[in-house]
């Protein structure tokens, strides 16, 4: 048996959160194309035969960061690197060009002294491709894996290169012992309730408004409750910057803010298995990234 703890790093959109969910095989981090989706690191737990796995999933690294969340989002990622792990994971696109971002990257994890993995991700796509412009990196990873997350391919070889590199669970020095409970039932290990579930909201709002809304926005869900009827209400706020913003999510007679509430309220019914009914407003609140970041 092993027990390890597994730090991943990249910049953002490269496919994080894709990989651990899909890999754990239950939505554990909300993804979007947009880059920044992940807000904090997720911990989600890997189980099988051979072991447990701690994959702490975190934002992407962004190369420039101006505004007040970009700098807390960068500053969790941070802080994950001062966590003690086993392995640490690079996972890169490459479907993207190499710039100054992917080199910030790099020089964090050369930082690093653990075992490492580098991790090609996005294999599915071939037709606009940058692989030359990592192939230096292959020099410097002794172990490289091509995968794609979205479709699940050549996760075996991967899993198995991890199992091998973590120290066995007897050791002392494994970074994940202390951390997984022994009645683990929920495979995520710092999100509640509440937070999982505005995370979905929060989804919805990336994949359904425009470039700028969805870095302006955030989700609280204040109330969770069981109703006689068998249906769970939720109560849920969005919070946006600006009275505009707030105009653009609720739509003309509220018919974005019903999209966006329709199709959050499915997905949550499905990760509770239970009915839902969603109580879901718009607020500005100018100061939400002071407060909630
Ligand atoms: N074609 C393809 N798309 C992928 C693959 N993996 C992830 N994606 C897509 O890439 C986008 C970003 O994926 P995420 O998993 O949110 O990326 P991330 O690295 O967690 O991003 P941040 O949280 O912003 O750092 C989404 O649209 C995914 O569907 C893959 O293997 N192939
Ligand atoms: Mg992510």
């Amino acid at each position: 048996m092993k027990i390890g703890k597994v730090l991943l790093l990249g910049r953002p959109n490269v496919g994080k959160s894709t990989f651990v969910n899909n890999l754990i095989g239950q939505k554990v981090a909300i993804t979007s194309p947009k880059p920044q989706t992940t807000r904090f690191p997720i911990k989600a737990v890997y189980s099988e035969d051979r072991g447990k796995v701690i994959f702490v999933d975190t934002p992407g690294i962004f190369g420039k960061t101006e505004d007040y969340l970009s700098k807390k989002i960068n500053e969790q990622t941070l802080k994950s690197l001062n966590e003690q792990v086993d392995l640490v994971i690079y996972m890169i696109d490459h479907t993207r060009k190499r710039d100054f971002e992917e080199s910030r990257v790099l020089g964090m994890v050369r930082k690093i002294d653990k075992p490492k993995i580098l991790v090609i991700n996005k294999t599915d796509l071939q037709e606009k491709s940058y692989l030359p412009q990592y192939k230096f990196l292959e020099d410097e990873f002794s172990d490289v894996f091509q995968i794609s997350g979205l479709n699940k391919t050549h996760f075996k070889p991967l899993i198995d290169k991890i199992f091998e590199l973590l120290p066995p669970a007897s050791a002392k020095s494994s970074a994940g012992k202390e951390e997984i409970p022994p009645d683990l039932t929920y495979p995520v290990l710092n999100i509640d309730s509440k937070i999982f579930i505005g995370e979905l909201i929060r989804e919805k709002i990336f994949l359904m408004m425009g470039e700028e809304i969805p870095y302006r926005t955030t989700v609280i869900v204040d109330e969770i409750a069981e109703r006689k009827n068998g249906i769970t209400y939720v109560k849920a706020r969005i919070l946006t910057t600006d009275d505009r913003y707030k105009k653009m999510i609720i739509g003309s007679d509220g018919h974005k803010i019903k999209e966006i509430g329709s199709y959050a309220r499915k997905e949550i019914a499905l990760a509770i298995n239970k009915k839902v009914y969603l109580d879901l407003i718009v607020e500005t609140d100018p100061h939400w990234q002071e407060t909630y970041y």
